[in-house]
Formats: structure tokens, sequence, C-alpha cells
């Protein structure tokens, strides 16, 4: 039976693939951070078909027990910092976590077992201040925030080890994916969570920041089968995930404002305190080495996605009352 590690499987993304890796007859590992109160709402339905441990990427030493304990075959690394703006708050803690933290798996690794199939979570924002567009695998990065500097340091220490140390260690780059269980903060969540409440008359408002920001967004559950196949192939390498498709904020608004038969002028109110201190303006993939290689395709286009979120907060409002 093949078997996994996943770190931050109380993420968006970790709830996605642990279910993909169980429909495969993976045995599933999760690695969560110890907290005072319970964090296992993504994943909840998942609790009987998986074990789930504590573990941290700042601690050396709990990565190395449980490499050591379970024998993965395959190791996901997606804990990390992820929220933007908390880096610029946070940045000693978003290098340690998010950079230095993946270089303590990779030596988890090494000293445990070499052959280990390790998937980087790397990010379209390294790409930042973009030299290219669309952009691909050899578009040079530039980042903007320190989220996007640990992520360039996330990616090349998983080259270098590939390099050095012949690991198979692969840099999935993927841009923005969202979902019904993305964190509330994210935009898109914020938007579709607001649409709901001014729909039910709970909030009257949607502050928000950059409405003129462009990204390439797509649905995390055709992106966490990207991340398999990825450790599926002969060799491991470097693949940009996304749409190939842009959109701005403000049309993500328009959406999901018209789904519910409301129009977003009258509720969004733009405020200089969601301004980021350097902002990534437009991001757009060109997925086409993973179209070649890995025959992947994303399933659900950008208004399937807005609606299906939309849906899901709508129906969650209602029984929250
Ligand atoms: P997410 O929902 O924010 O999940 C992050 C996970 O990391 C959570 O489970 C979190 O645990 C865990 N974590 C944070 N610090 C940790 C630490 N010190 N030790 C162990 N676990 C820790 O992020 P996501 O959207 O699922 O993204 C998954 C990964 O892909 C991240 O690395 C992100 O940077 C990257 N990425 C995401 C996107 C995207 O659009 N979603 C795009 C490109 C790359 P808690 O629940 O305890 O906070
Ligand atoms: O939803 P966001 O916070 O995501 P961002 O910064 O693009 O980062 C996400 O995607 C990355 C992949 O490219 C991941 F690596 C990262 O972990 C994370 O998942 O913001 C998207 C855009 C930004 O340009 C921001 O300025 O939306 C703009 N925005 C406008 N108003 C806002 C707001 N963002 C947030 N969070 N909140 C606002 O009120």
């Amino acid at each position: 039976m093949p078997s996994a590690l996943i770190t931050g499987i109380t993420g968006q993304d970790g709830s996605y693939l642990a279910e993909w890796l169980l429909s495969q007859g993976y045995q599933v590992v999760g690695m969560m951070r110890r907290s005072s109160t319970t964090n296992v709402g993504r994943i909840e339905h998942l609790l009987d078909d998986m074990i789930v441990l504590q573990g941290d990427l700042q601690d050396q030493g709990s990565l190395l027990s449980l490499l050591e304990e379970h024998k993965p075959t395959e190791v996901y690394n997606l804990a990390a910092q992820s929220f933007v703006p908390t880096s610029w708050n946070q940045p000693a803690l978003t290098g340690d976590v998010t950079a230095l933290g993946v270089t303590r798996i990779l030596e988890a690794i090494r000293f445990v077992n070499p052959k280990i199939r390790f998937y980087q979570a790397s990010s379209s924002e390294m790409f930042g201040k973009v030299m290219e567009v669309p952009q691909k695998e050899s578009t040079p990065f530039y980042p903007r925030s320190p989220y996007g500097v640990a992520k360039v340091y996330g990616h090349w220490i998983t080259v270098n080890y590939r390099e050095s140390f012949n690991l198979f260690a692969t840099s999935g780059i993927l841009f923005n994916h969202e979902s019904p269980r993305r964190g509330l903060e994210f935009v898109t969540r914020k938007i579709t969570d607001a649409v709901a409440k001014i729909k039910l008359e709970k909030q009257k408002e949607l502050r928000l920041g950059n409405l003129d920001a462009q990204r390439d967004w797509g649905f995390a559950g055709d992106y966490v089968r990207a991340m398999w196949l990825m450790l599926q192939q002969d060799q491991p390498d470097n693949y940009v995930i996304g749409t190939g498709e842009t959109h701005s904020v403000r049309e993500f608004c328009e959406i999901a404002f018209a789904h519910v038969g409301l129009d977003y002028k009258e509720y969004v109110v733009v405020d200089e305190r969601f301004y980021r201190p350097a902002e990534v303006d437009l991001l757009i993939s060109d997925p086409s080495k993973a179209r070649a290689q890995l025959k992947w395709e994303p399933q659900v286009s950008f208004k399937e996605l807005v609606t299906m979120m939309v849906d899901s907060d709508l129906a969650r409002q209602q029984k929250l009352g």
C-alpha cells in the first residue's frame, strides 16, 4: 500500500489532498501543529480513515520521528504561514516556517530515507512583479512580500537537494486556488462569505483593498491531483499549475454579487487598510508543460468556482441563522 505524509493537513489543500490520496488507496498520515483548541474542521469527515499526529515545521525532531515511525513513500509539504499580509507583520516567523521549514523536512528525508518522493508547495507569488506574461517554469522570480521571498527559498532548496543529494524533490508552482474551504481572510472567501451575509441582511457592506489586482484562480480540488501526478513521474521536476486565465478582484465581486441578484457597486467599499506595502498586480500562468507531461487539465471554470463558493457560503450562513 503506498503511504503519504501530508504536512499542513488542517489547511485547505491538505483536506483535498487527503481525500484524493485516500481515494487512490493510500495510507495517509497527516501532520498538524499542537493547538489549545481543536482545528480539524476541514478534515473531520476523514479522521476515521487516516492518522493525524502532532509535528511542527519549526521542530526538526518531530519531523524525523514522524518519518522514522510511519515510513511514508511520499511526503507532501503543504504547511506554511500562507497569508501574504501576515508575512509583513511576522516576517521572521514566515521565514522560519515557510522557508527554513522546507530545509528541515528535506534534511529529515535525507537522513531517514532518501528514496522518499517529496512535493514542495511553491507559489506563483514567487513571480511577484512579473518579468514575463504569462508566467512559466523558466520565468525569473521577483517576489514582492516576505512570504514570496520565503517561497523562493523553499523552491530553490528543493531544487538544490534534488541536485546535491539526488532526492526525488519536486516543486509545484501553483497559482491561486480556492474552494468553499478557503480561509476566510483570503479575498475570494472574504467576498463570497460577505455576499451570503449581505444577501441574508447580516452585513451591510464589504470593505476590500485593491480591486484591480488580477489573479489566475482555479479550484483547489483540481490542483491537488496535479500535486499527486507530479510525484508519479519518472523524474523530479518543476511544474507551473494554473488555468491560463486571469481575472480581477472586481470581476470576482461582480460575478459573486450578481449570482444572488445584487450589484457589487452598491456594497463594496475600497478601504486603504487592505492595500499592501508592495502588490502583485498581475498573475497568469502558462501551464502547457503540466498539460503535456502530466496530462493535467483543470475541470472547474472561473464562473463555476465563484458560484460554488457563494452557494456554499449561503447554505452555511442560512444554517447559522
Ligand atoms: P492554508 O489553508 O493556510 O494551510 C496551511 C497549513 O499549514 C495549515 O494546516 C497550518 O496549520 C499549517 N502550518 C502553519 N504553520 C505550521 C507549522 N509551523 N508547522 C506545521 N504546520 C503548520 O494553506 P493552503 O491554501 O492549503 O496552501 C497549502 C500550501 O500551498 C501552503 O504552503 C501555501 O503557501 C501553498 N500555496 C497555496 C496556494 C493557494 O492558492 N492556496 C497557491 C500556491 C501555494 P494551522 O491549521 O494550525 O494553521
Ligand atoms: O486572496 P489573497 O490574499 O491571495 P494572494 O495574496 O494572491 O496569495 C494567495 O495565493 C498565493 C498564490 O499566488 C499563495 F501562494 C498564497 O499562499 C495565498 O494563498 O489576495 C489576492 C489579491 C491581492 O492582490 C490583494 O491585494 O486580492 C487583493 N485584495 C483586495 N482586497 C485583497 C483584499 N486581499 C485580501 N486578502 N483581502 C482584501 O480585503
